[in-house]
């Protein structure tokens, strides 16, 4: 496939991966309770609705779908799996929003949760997208063997929490009181927990869920593990340029706060020569997985990774 080719499969695969989440989220965030609940309170649900519909690329989604898809494994399991992971995503983009930890105005192009209905909701909103993550990977209807919804269930638990996203997250929070500049290293174990660790979910859960061996699991982790480190690095080069209406959300903000960032520890073009390269590092590793054409459109992935806009 030539590039012009795999760039249009990709973003027709994109768009249709974002608008498959977009319905399930719809369906599981229905107003009907569920077995074991009493009911689900309206203004609770619209803000999680309102945290989770209607905006986002969805590329955690799609990175899971087209990963389950390299072993011809598709449908409604994978969707409710990438749809568990989004969930956690826009929880944390709600917490990250509060007044208390980054105090943003604006997300996706629209006013934060906190601020299209309150700090209480907010909080409450992001709790409710959290717990229901996994309620949605417990359910039967996303795996029929438990020792595949316990795996996805660990391994969504290990990416989101205090050794992963959350973990991370302190970390961030942590290094921005400190006035001595960032090592390199340091900036770059915090954002493959902030960052990197759900997207690498992405990718083990679409691996667990379409039985890959052992050999195909290790290459998609390469895979995952630069992936996640090119996303980062390219969202701190995207902060640093501060192009607020590409990106939907405020930018120049790294700068001046003593953010953790890979443009404060390395200088921008460095960044940018180090987001080439592990862009480069993923597509290395999809082919030292043998995956052949089928891998074309999780190699644009990492292409498009390293050159989104926003
Ligand atoms: C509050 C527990 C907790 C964690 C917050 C995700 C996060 C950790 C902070 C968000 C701050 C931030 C902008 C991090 C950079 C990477 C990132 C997650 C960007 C947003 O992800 P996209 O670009 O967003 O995939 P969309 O809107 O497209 O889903």
């Amino acid at each position: 496939m030539t590039e012009r080719a795999a760039a249009s499969l990709f973003r027709k695969r994109l768009d249709e991966a974002a608008a498959a989440t977009e319905s399930m989220l719809d369906a599981l965030l229905s107003p009907h309770p569920l077995a074991g609940e009493v009911e689900r309170p309206a203004r609770l649900l619209e803000a999680m609705r309102y945290a989770s519909l209607g905006g986002g690329k969805r590329l955690r989604p799609f990175l899971m779908i087209e990963t389950a898809r390299l072993f011809g494994v598709e449908g409604e399991g994978v969707l409710r799996a990438a749809c568990a992971l989004e969930m956690v995503h826009c929880y944390s983009l709600v917490h990250d929003d509060l007044p208390a930890m980054d105090d943003d105005d604006l997300r996706r192009g629209r006013p934060t949760v906190h601020k299209a209905f309150d700090e209480a909701t907010a909080i409450l909103a992001g709790d409710g997208l959290l717990t229901c993550a996994f309620d949605v990977l417990a359910d039967p209807a996303t795996h029929a063997d438990p020792a595949v919804r316990a795996d996805l269930v660990l391994g969504l638990a290990r990416g989101a929490g205090l050794g992963g996203m959350v973990g991370g997250q302190a970390l961030d929070l942590e290094a921005e009181k400190k006035t001595e500049p960032h090592a390199p290293p340091f900036v770059m174990t915090m954002q493959a927990m902030k960052t990197g660790a759900l997207l690498l979910h992405a990718i083990d859960a679409g691996a667990r869920i379409g039985g890959a061996n052992a050999g195909q699991r290790a290459a998609l982790d390469r895979y995952g593990r630069a992936l996640g480190a090119c996303f980062q690095v390219a969202d701190d080069i995207l902060d640093a340029e501060g192009d607020e209406a590409a990106l939907g959300k405020r930018a120049g903000k790294d700068a001046g706060r003593n953010k953790a960032t890979l443009v404060a520890a390395l200088g921008l073009e460095a960044a940018r020569t180090r987001r080439d390269t592990l862009a480069i590092e993923a597509i290395e590793a999809l082919t030292a997985g043998d995956f052949g054409a089928r891998a074309d459109v999780l190699a644009e992935a990492a292409r498009f990774t390293a050159a989104r806009r926003s």
